[in-house]
């Protein structure tokens, strides 16, 4: 199995904590999304990453198709439960953690523009959404052990690393503040062998 990514990217780093927790075995091929001469296009059409390739050369997208994929493989542990709907409900929180992600990219884009080409609606509006979000998944977490009952899922794990992506942009860096279950979850999560392993480089 080949994943296809940029060691920056949270999207990635979710699916390399999967692989990680399952023990499966994969090559990484660091490969930016971003300049003219990219490859990923060949793997994604929409020039995104992750994609991961598997052992017969399909090409899977985007991360949260690739991290359903990779649930339904024989590895445990299993990061969806059996039940469809609880299914459903782990993959809306994920749905949740990675549009915070979205909007935190979307600013981390925005403030690399020249300033005065810079929109302060548009930033505003994106860092609306994180903090709805963030109080989403606050009141989600303060229920239990994980965000999802009492096991970890993929919620568990999409959340911590668009946590992780807002620690390393810098982008909200109060986000911690009034979200005391938020910060207990990810604090276990980020001491998992899964996500030592994946901290993005120094920027
Ligand atoms: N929904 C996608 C988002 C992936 C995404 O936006 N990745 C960024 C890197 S963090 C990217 O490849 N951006 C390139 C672009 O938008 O052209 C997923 O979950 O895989």
């Amino acid at each position: 199995m080949k994943l296809i990514g940029s060691y920056t990217s949270p999207y990635v780093r979710k699916i390399s904590v999967i692989l990680l927790e399952k023990g499966l075995t994969f090559e990484f091929v660091n490969e930016s999304p971003w300049p003219d001469e990219s490859h990923v296009p060949q793997y994604n059409p929409l020039g995104k990453v992750p994609a991961l390739v598997d052992d017969s050369g399909e090409a899977w997208y985007d991360s949260p198709i690739i991290a359903a994929w990779l649930d339904a493989q024989d590895a445990t542990p299993k990061l969806l439960p059996e039940d469809a709907l609880q299914a459903i409900k782990v993959r809306q929180l994920e749905a949740l953690a990675d549009g915070v992600c979205d909007s935190a990219l979307i600013i981390v884009r925005e403030q690399l523009r020249p300033a005065e080409q810079q929109s302060e609606t548009e930033l505003l509006r994106q860092r609306e959404k994180i903090r709805r979000g963030l109080d989403a998944l606050e009141q989600e977490a303060a229920k239990g052990q994980w965000l999802n009952g009492e096991q970890i899922t993929l919620a568990d794990i999409a959340t911590a690393c668009t946590i992780g992506y807002l620690n390393f942009r810098h982008v909200v860096p109060n986000w911690c503040v009034d979200r005391p279950s938020l910060v207990k979850l990810v604090e276990k999560m980020f001491q998992r062998e899964s996500f030592a392993r994946t901290v993005p480089p120094a920027a």
